[in-house]
């Protein structure tokens, strides 16, 4: 084994060091002796080996396994009768004896039995494996993705943990243990299907569907291992890359060409997942060249893959991304709806629209995207983004989960009350990874926690953010009271600490262009790509609503509509992505804008601060390498903190001339 996979933090989550709960031990000890698997199925293995590593390594010696149904201490069933209430991935998980502690995994399909595995081993951890136990567990969303915008040379679009783990310089990486690993750890939070490579298709990934198919076929054969479908992102024009002189989705030669790719591709790849697509989008191609719709190139694709059970996802991530600055008419936020809304209905049963969390681009803060529930006929995923491009590329502490709790506890009326966007986009959830390389997968070990979260959230958008975040602590450091209440605190405050020095109330983009790390109000400001905060000396924010505005605020349905409409009803954290307001407005807390703009940033770095001395009290609870590690963003993250507060700070004294009324020390 290379050396750096035994360092503490390349096992993430599923290290199963030995219980050190007295308690729970002398509870297990003893018990767990035997288990028994059903017979012959292609996940067995991956489940006897985790039973293996998992009771082995928490209670110290690892169980008997025992012919299939024997009456082990914990079995292992697949019942598909059970279908009908489990489907092909629920799983029912008993402890049956009260005394012996005999556990009852059953699936009716093979990925039940696996996801209740690793569930029994997650409660197991947890304490909660008891006598009486019981709990059945459906997942809430088919689709549980993880989109990856690696390219083939082994760079990643917005990685900030390293190279690619699949990918390096046109082949595959040599290392594929380590894709098993990341099948694994993907599995074992219910992620049931991956994307491999970037959705902006380079002339290099369009060979996946080509000359490369072999390499496709190897990674899918390891996901497999562990119940993962892979699928493709590919490039809207590649039949212009191979002869034909266009990519016309109404064009018989190019719907042939297409049908014929799947075709090849589903004779070597039998269960391949279906195709990505980013279309018409930062100067990818698409329909609109050849004058058709999304849906006319959506579908074409749908119906290449429909024979094979394929499924086609259409990122609605459409908008002009060559605006002029001086147009205050055109708004980049309107344009996911603009476009897709007028196609409800036209899309094919196997096509699936890919819609970003909010409407312009993974901000700290943004309104949630009034597409969702908007279109009744058309089935919806909600893309989120795991990896930390805007939010301190996993150099910054940036718990995101409570953000997507946020966005899928959104109510957005399309069936009436209680329509949240978990509940319409019942067709599943897309996360863009934030793995590399790095011997800790995510280049911040506290980043695991994100991806942890994603899945988790996946599985079941119910559960409270409070509830995945002490998982994650057990599951990665135990159950050390102390680490428990500093780590969960620094998680769970961690967001709202990065966006109090960073940009404020909604308005985003103040950020380094390309590269997007960093303070530069004015950044995105006189560019091309519609992300404008238009302060001036009176005041900030763009007025996106229907009275004045550029309308935007009219195309959530009526409730929330009006919520936007007004000033005084808009969330505060939201004022300034829906209306233009004077620095000298007082907020609902008392305080004046450009007050709050100060003490906000003033605070932001004072918490990070906090977050510090919180690490620092826990230095010899947890591994020195993780401690020394995580210290060191942390540090590095005071210092970006500090440079955003002066920056922000700076440039709106500068421009308003209004003085802090607490006469801190801003840079004029
Ligand atoms: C993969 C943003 C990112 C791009 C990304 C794009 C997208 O603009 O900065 O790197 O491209 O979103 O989601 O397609």
């Amino acid at each position: 084994m290379e050396d750096f996979k035994n360092l503490p933090d390349y096992g993430c989550w599923l290290k199963y060091d030995l219980l050190e709960n007295e308690l729970f031990r002398r509870r297990y000890q003893g018990r767990l002796q035997t288990i028994s698997l059903y017979e012959n199925g292609s996940l067995t293995p991956a489940i006897r080996t985790e039973l293996l590593r998992g009771i082995g390594g928490l209670l110290g010696s690892e169980p008997a396994v025992l012919p299939p149904s024997a009456a082990a201490s914990v079995r292992v069933i697949r019942a598909a009768e059970a279908g009908d209430v489990l489907g092909p991935e629920g799983y029912q998980l008993r402890v049956e004896d009260q005394d012996s502690l005999e556990v009852v995994i059953t699936g009716a399909g093979e990925r039940g039995c696996l996801y209740g595995t690793f569930a029994f081993l997650r409660l197991l951890q947890m304490g909660e494996i008891k006598g009486g136990f019981h709990r059945t567990e459906v997942p809430a969303m088919p689709l549980r993705m993880i989109n990856h915008w690696d390219n083939l040379d082994g760079t990643i679009e917005r990685g900030y943990a390293g190279r690619s783990i699949f990918f390096r310089d046109h082949e595959l990486c040599r290392d594929l243990d380590r894709v098993r690993d990341y099948a694994r750890l993907l599995a074992s939070v219910g992620i049931n299907s991956v994307v491999v490579n970037n959705v902006n298709v380079h002339a290099a990934e369009t060979q996946l569907v080509a000359s490369r198919l072999e390499m496709v076929q190897t990674l899918a054969g390891i996901f497999r291992e562990y119940g993962l479908r892979v699928f493709l992102s590919i490039n809207y024009a590649s039949p212009l890359e191979f002869g034909l002189d266009s990519a016309d989705p109404l064009d018989v030669a190019v719907r042939s060409w297409w049908k014929e790719r799947v075709e090849v591709l589903y004779a070597e790849i039998p269960d391949l997942g279906g195709f990505l697509v980013k279309a018409d989008s930062e100067n990818r191609p698409g329909p609109f060249t050849y004058g058709r719709s999304q849906a006319d190139g959506a579908n074409m694709l749908g119906e290449a893959l429909a024979p094979f059970g394929g499924v086609l996802i259409w990122r609605c991530f459409v908008y002009n991304c060559q605006q002029d600055w001086r147009d205050k008419k055109t708004d980049r936020a309107r344009a996911a709806y603009d476009y897709f809304k007028p196609l409800d209905g036209q899309f094919r049963e196997n096509v699936i629209l890919q819609i970003k969390n909010g409407p312009m681009d993974f901000q700290v803060r943004e309104p949630v995207s009034p597409l969702f529930g908007a279109m009744e006929a058309t089935k919806q995923i909600v893309e989120l983004q795991i990896t930390q491009e805007y939010t301190g590329q996993q150099r910054h502490l940036c718990y995101l989960v409570p953000q997507w709790k946020e966005i899928l506890d959104f109510d957005t009326y399309a069936q009436g009350p209680g329509s949240t966007v978990a509940k319409v986009v019942s067709g599943g959830m897309a996360g863009v990874v934030n793995v590399g390389d790095d011997p800790n997968w995510t280049g911040h070990t506290l980043a695991q926690a994100n991806l942890y979260g994603y899945g988790r959230l996946a599985w079941d958008p119910r559960l409270q953010a409070e509830q995945i975040t002490e998982e994650w602590i057990t599951l990665t450091f135990g159950h050390d009271l102390q680490i428990h209440q500093t780590i969960g605190q620094m998680l769970l405050s961690s967001w709202e600490v990065y966006e109090n020095y960073t940009t404020p109330l909604g308005i985003g983009w103040m950020c380094n262009p390309n590269h997007h790390f960093g303070p530069n109000v004015d950044g995105y400001e006189y560019s091309k790509w519609g992300t404008y905060h238009r302060a001036d000396h009176f005041g900030i924010g763009v007025d996106r609503t229907v009275r004045n505005g550029t309308g935007f605020a009219g195309q959530y349905r009526p409730e929330n509509a009006k919520m936007y409409e007004s000033m005084e009803s808009c969330p505060q954290e939201l004022l300034l992505f829906f209306h233009r307001v004077p620095y000298t407005y007082r907020l609902k807390t008392g305080k004046t804008l450009i007050q709050h703009i100060y003490d906000t940033h003033f605070l932001g770095v004072k918490q990070v601060q906090g977050l510090i001395s919180a690490w620092t009290s826990i230095q010899g609870r947890i591994h020195e390498h993780t401690y020394l590690h995580v210290l060191d963003r942390l540090e590095e993250q005071l210092l970006h903190a500090m440079e955003w507060r002066d920056v922000i700070n700076t440039y709106f004294y500068r421009i308003s001339r209004i003085e802090d009324q607490h006469n801190r020390e801003i840079h004029s």
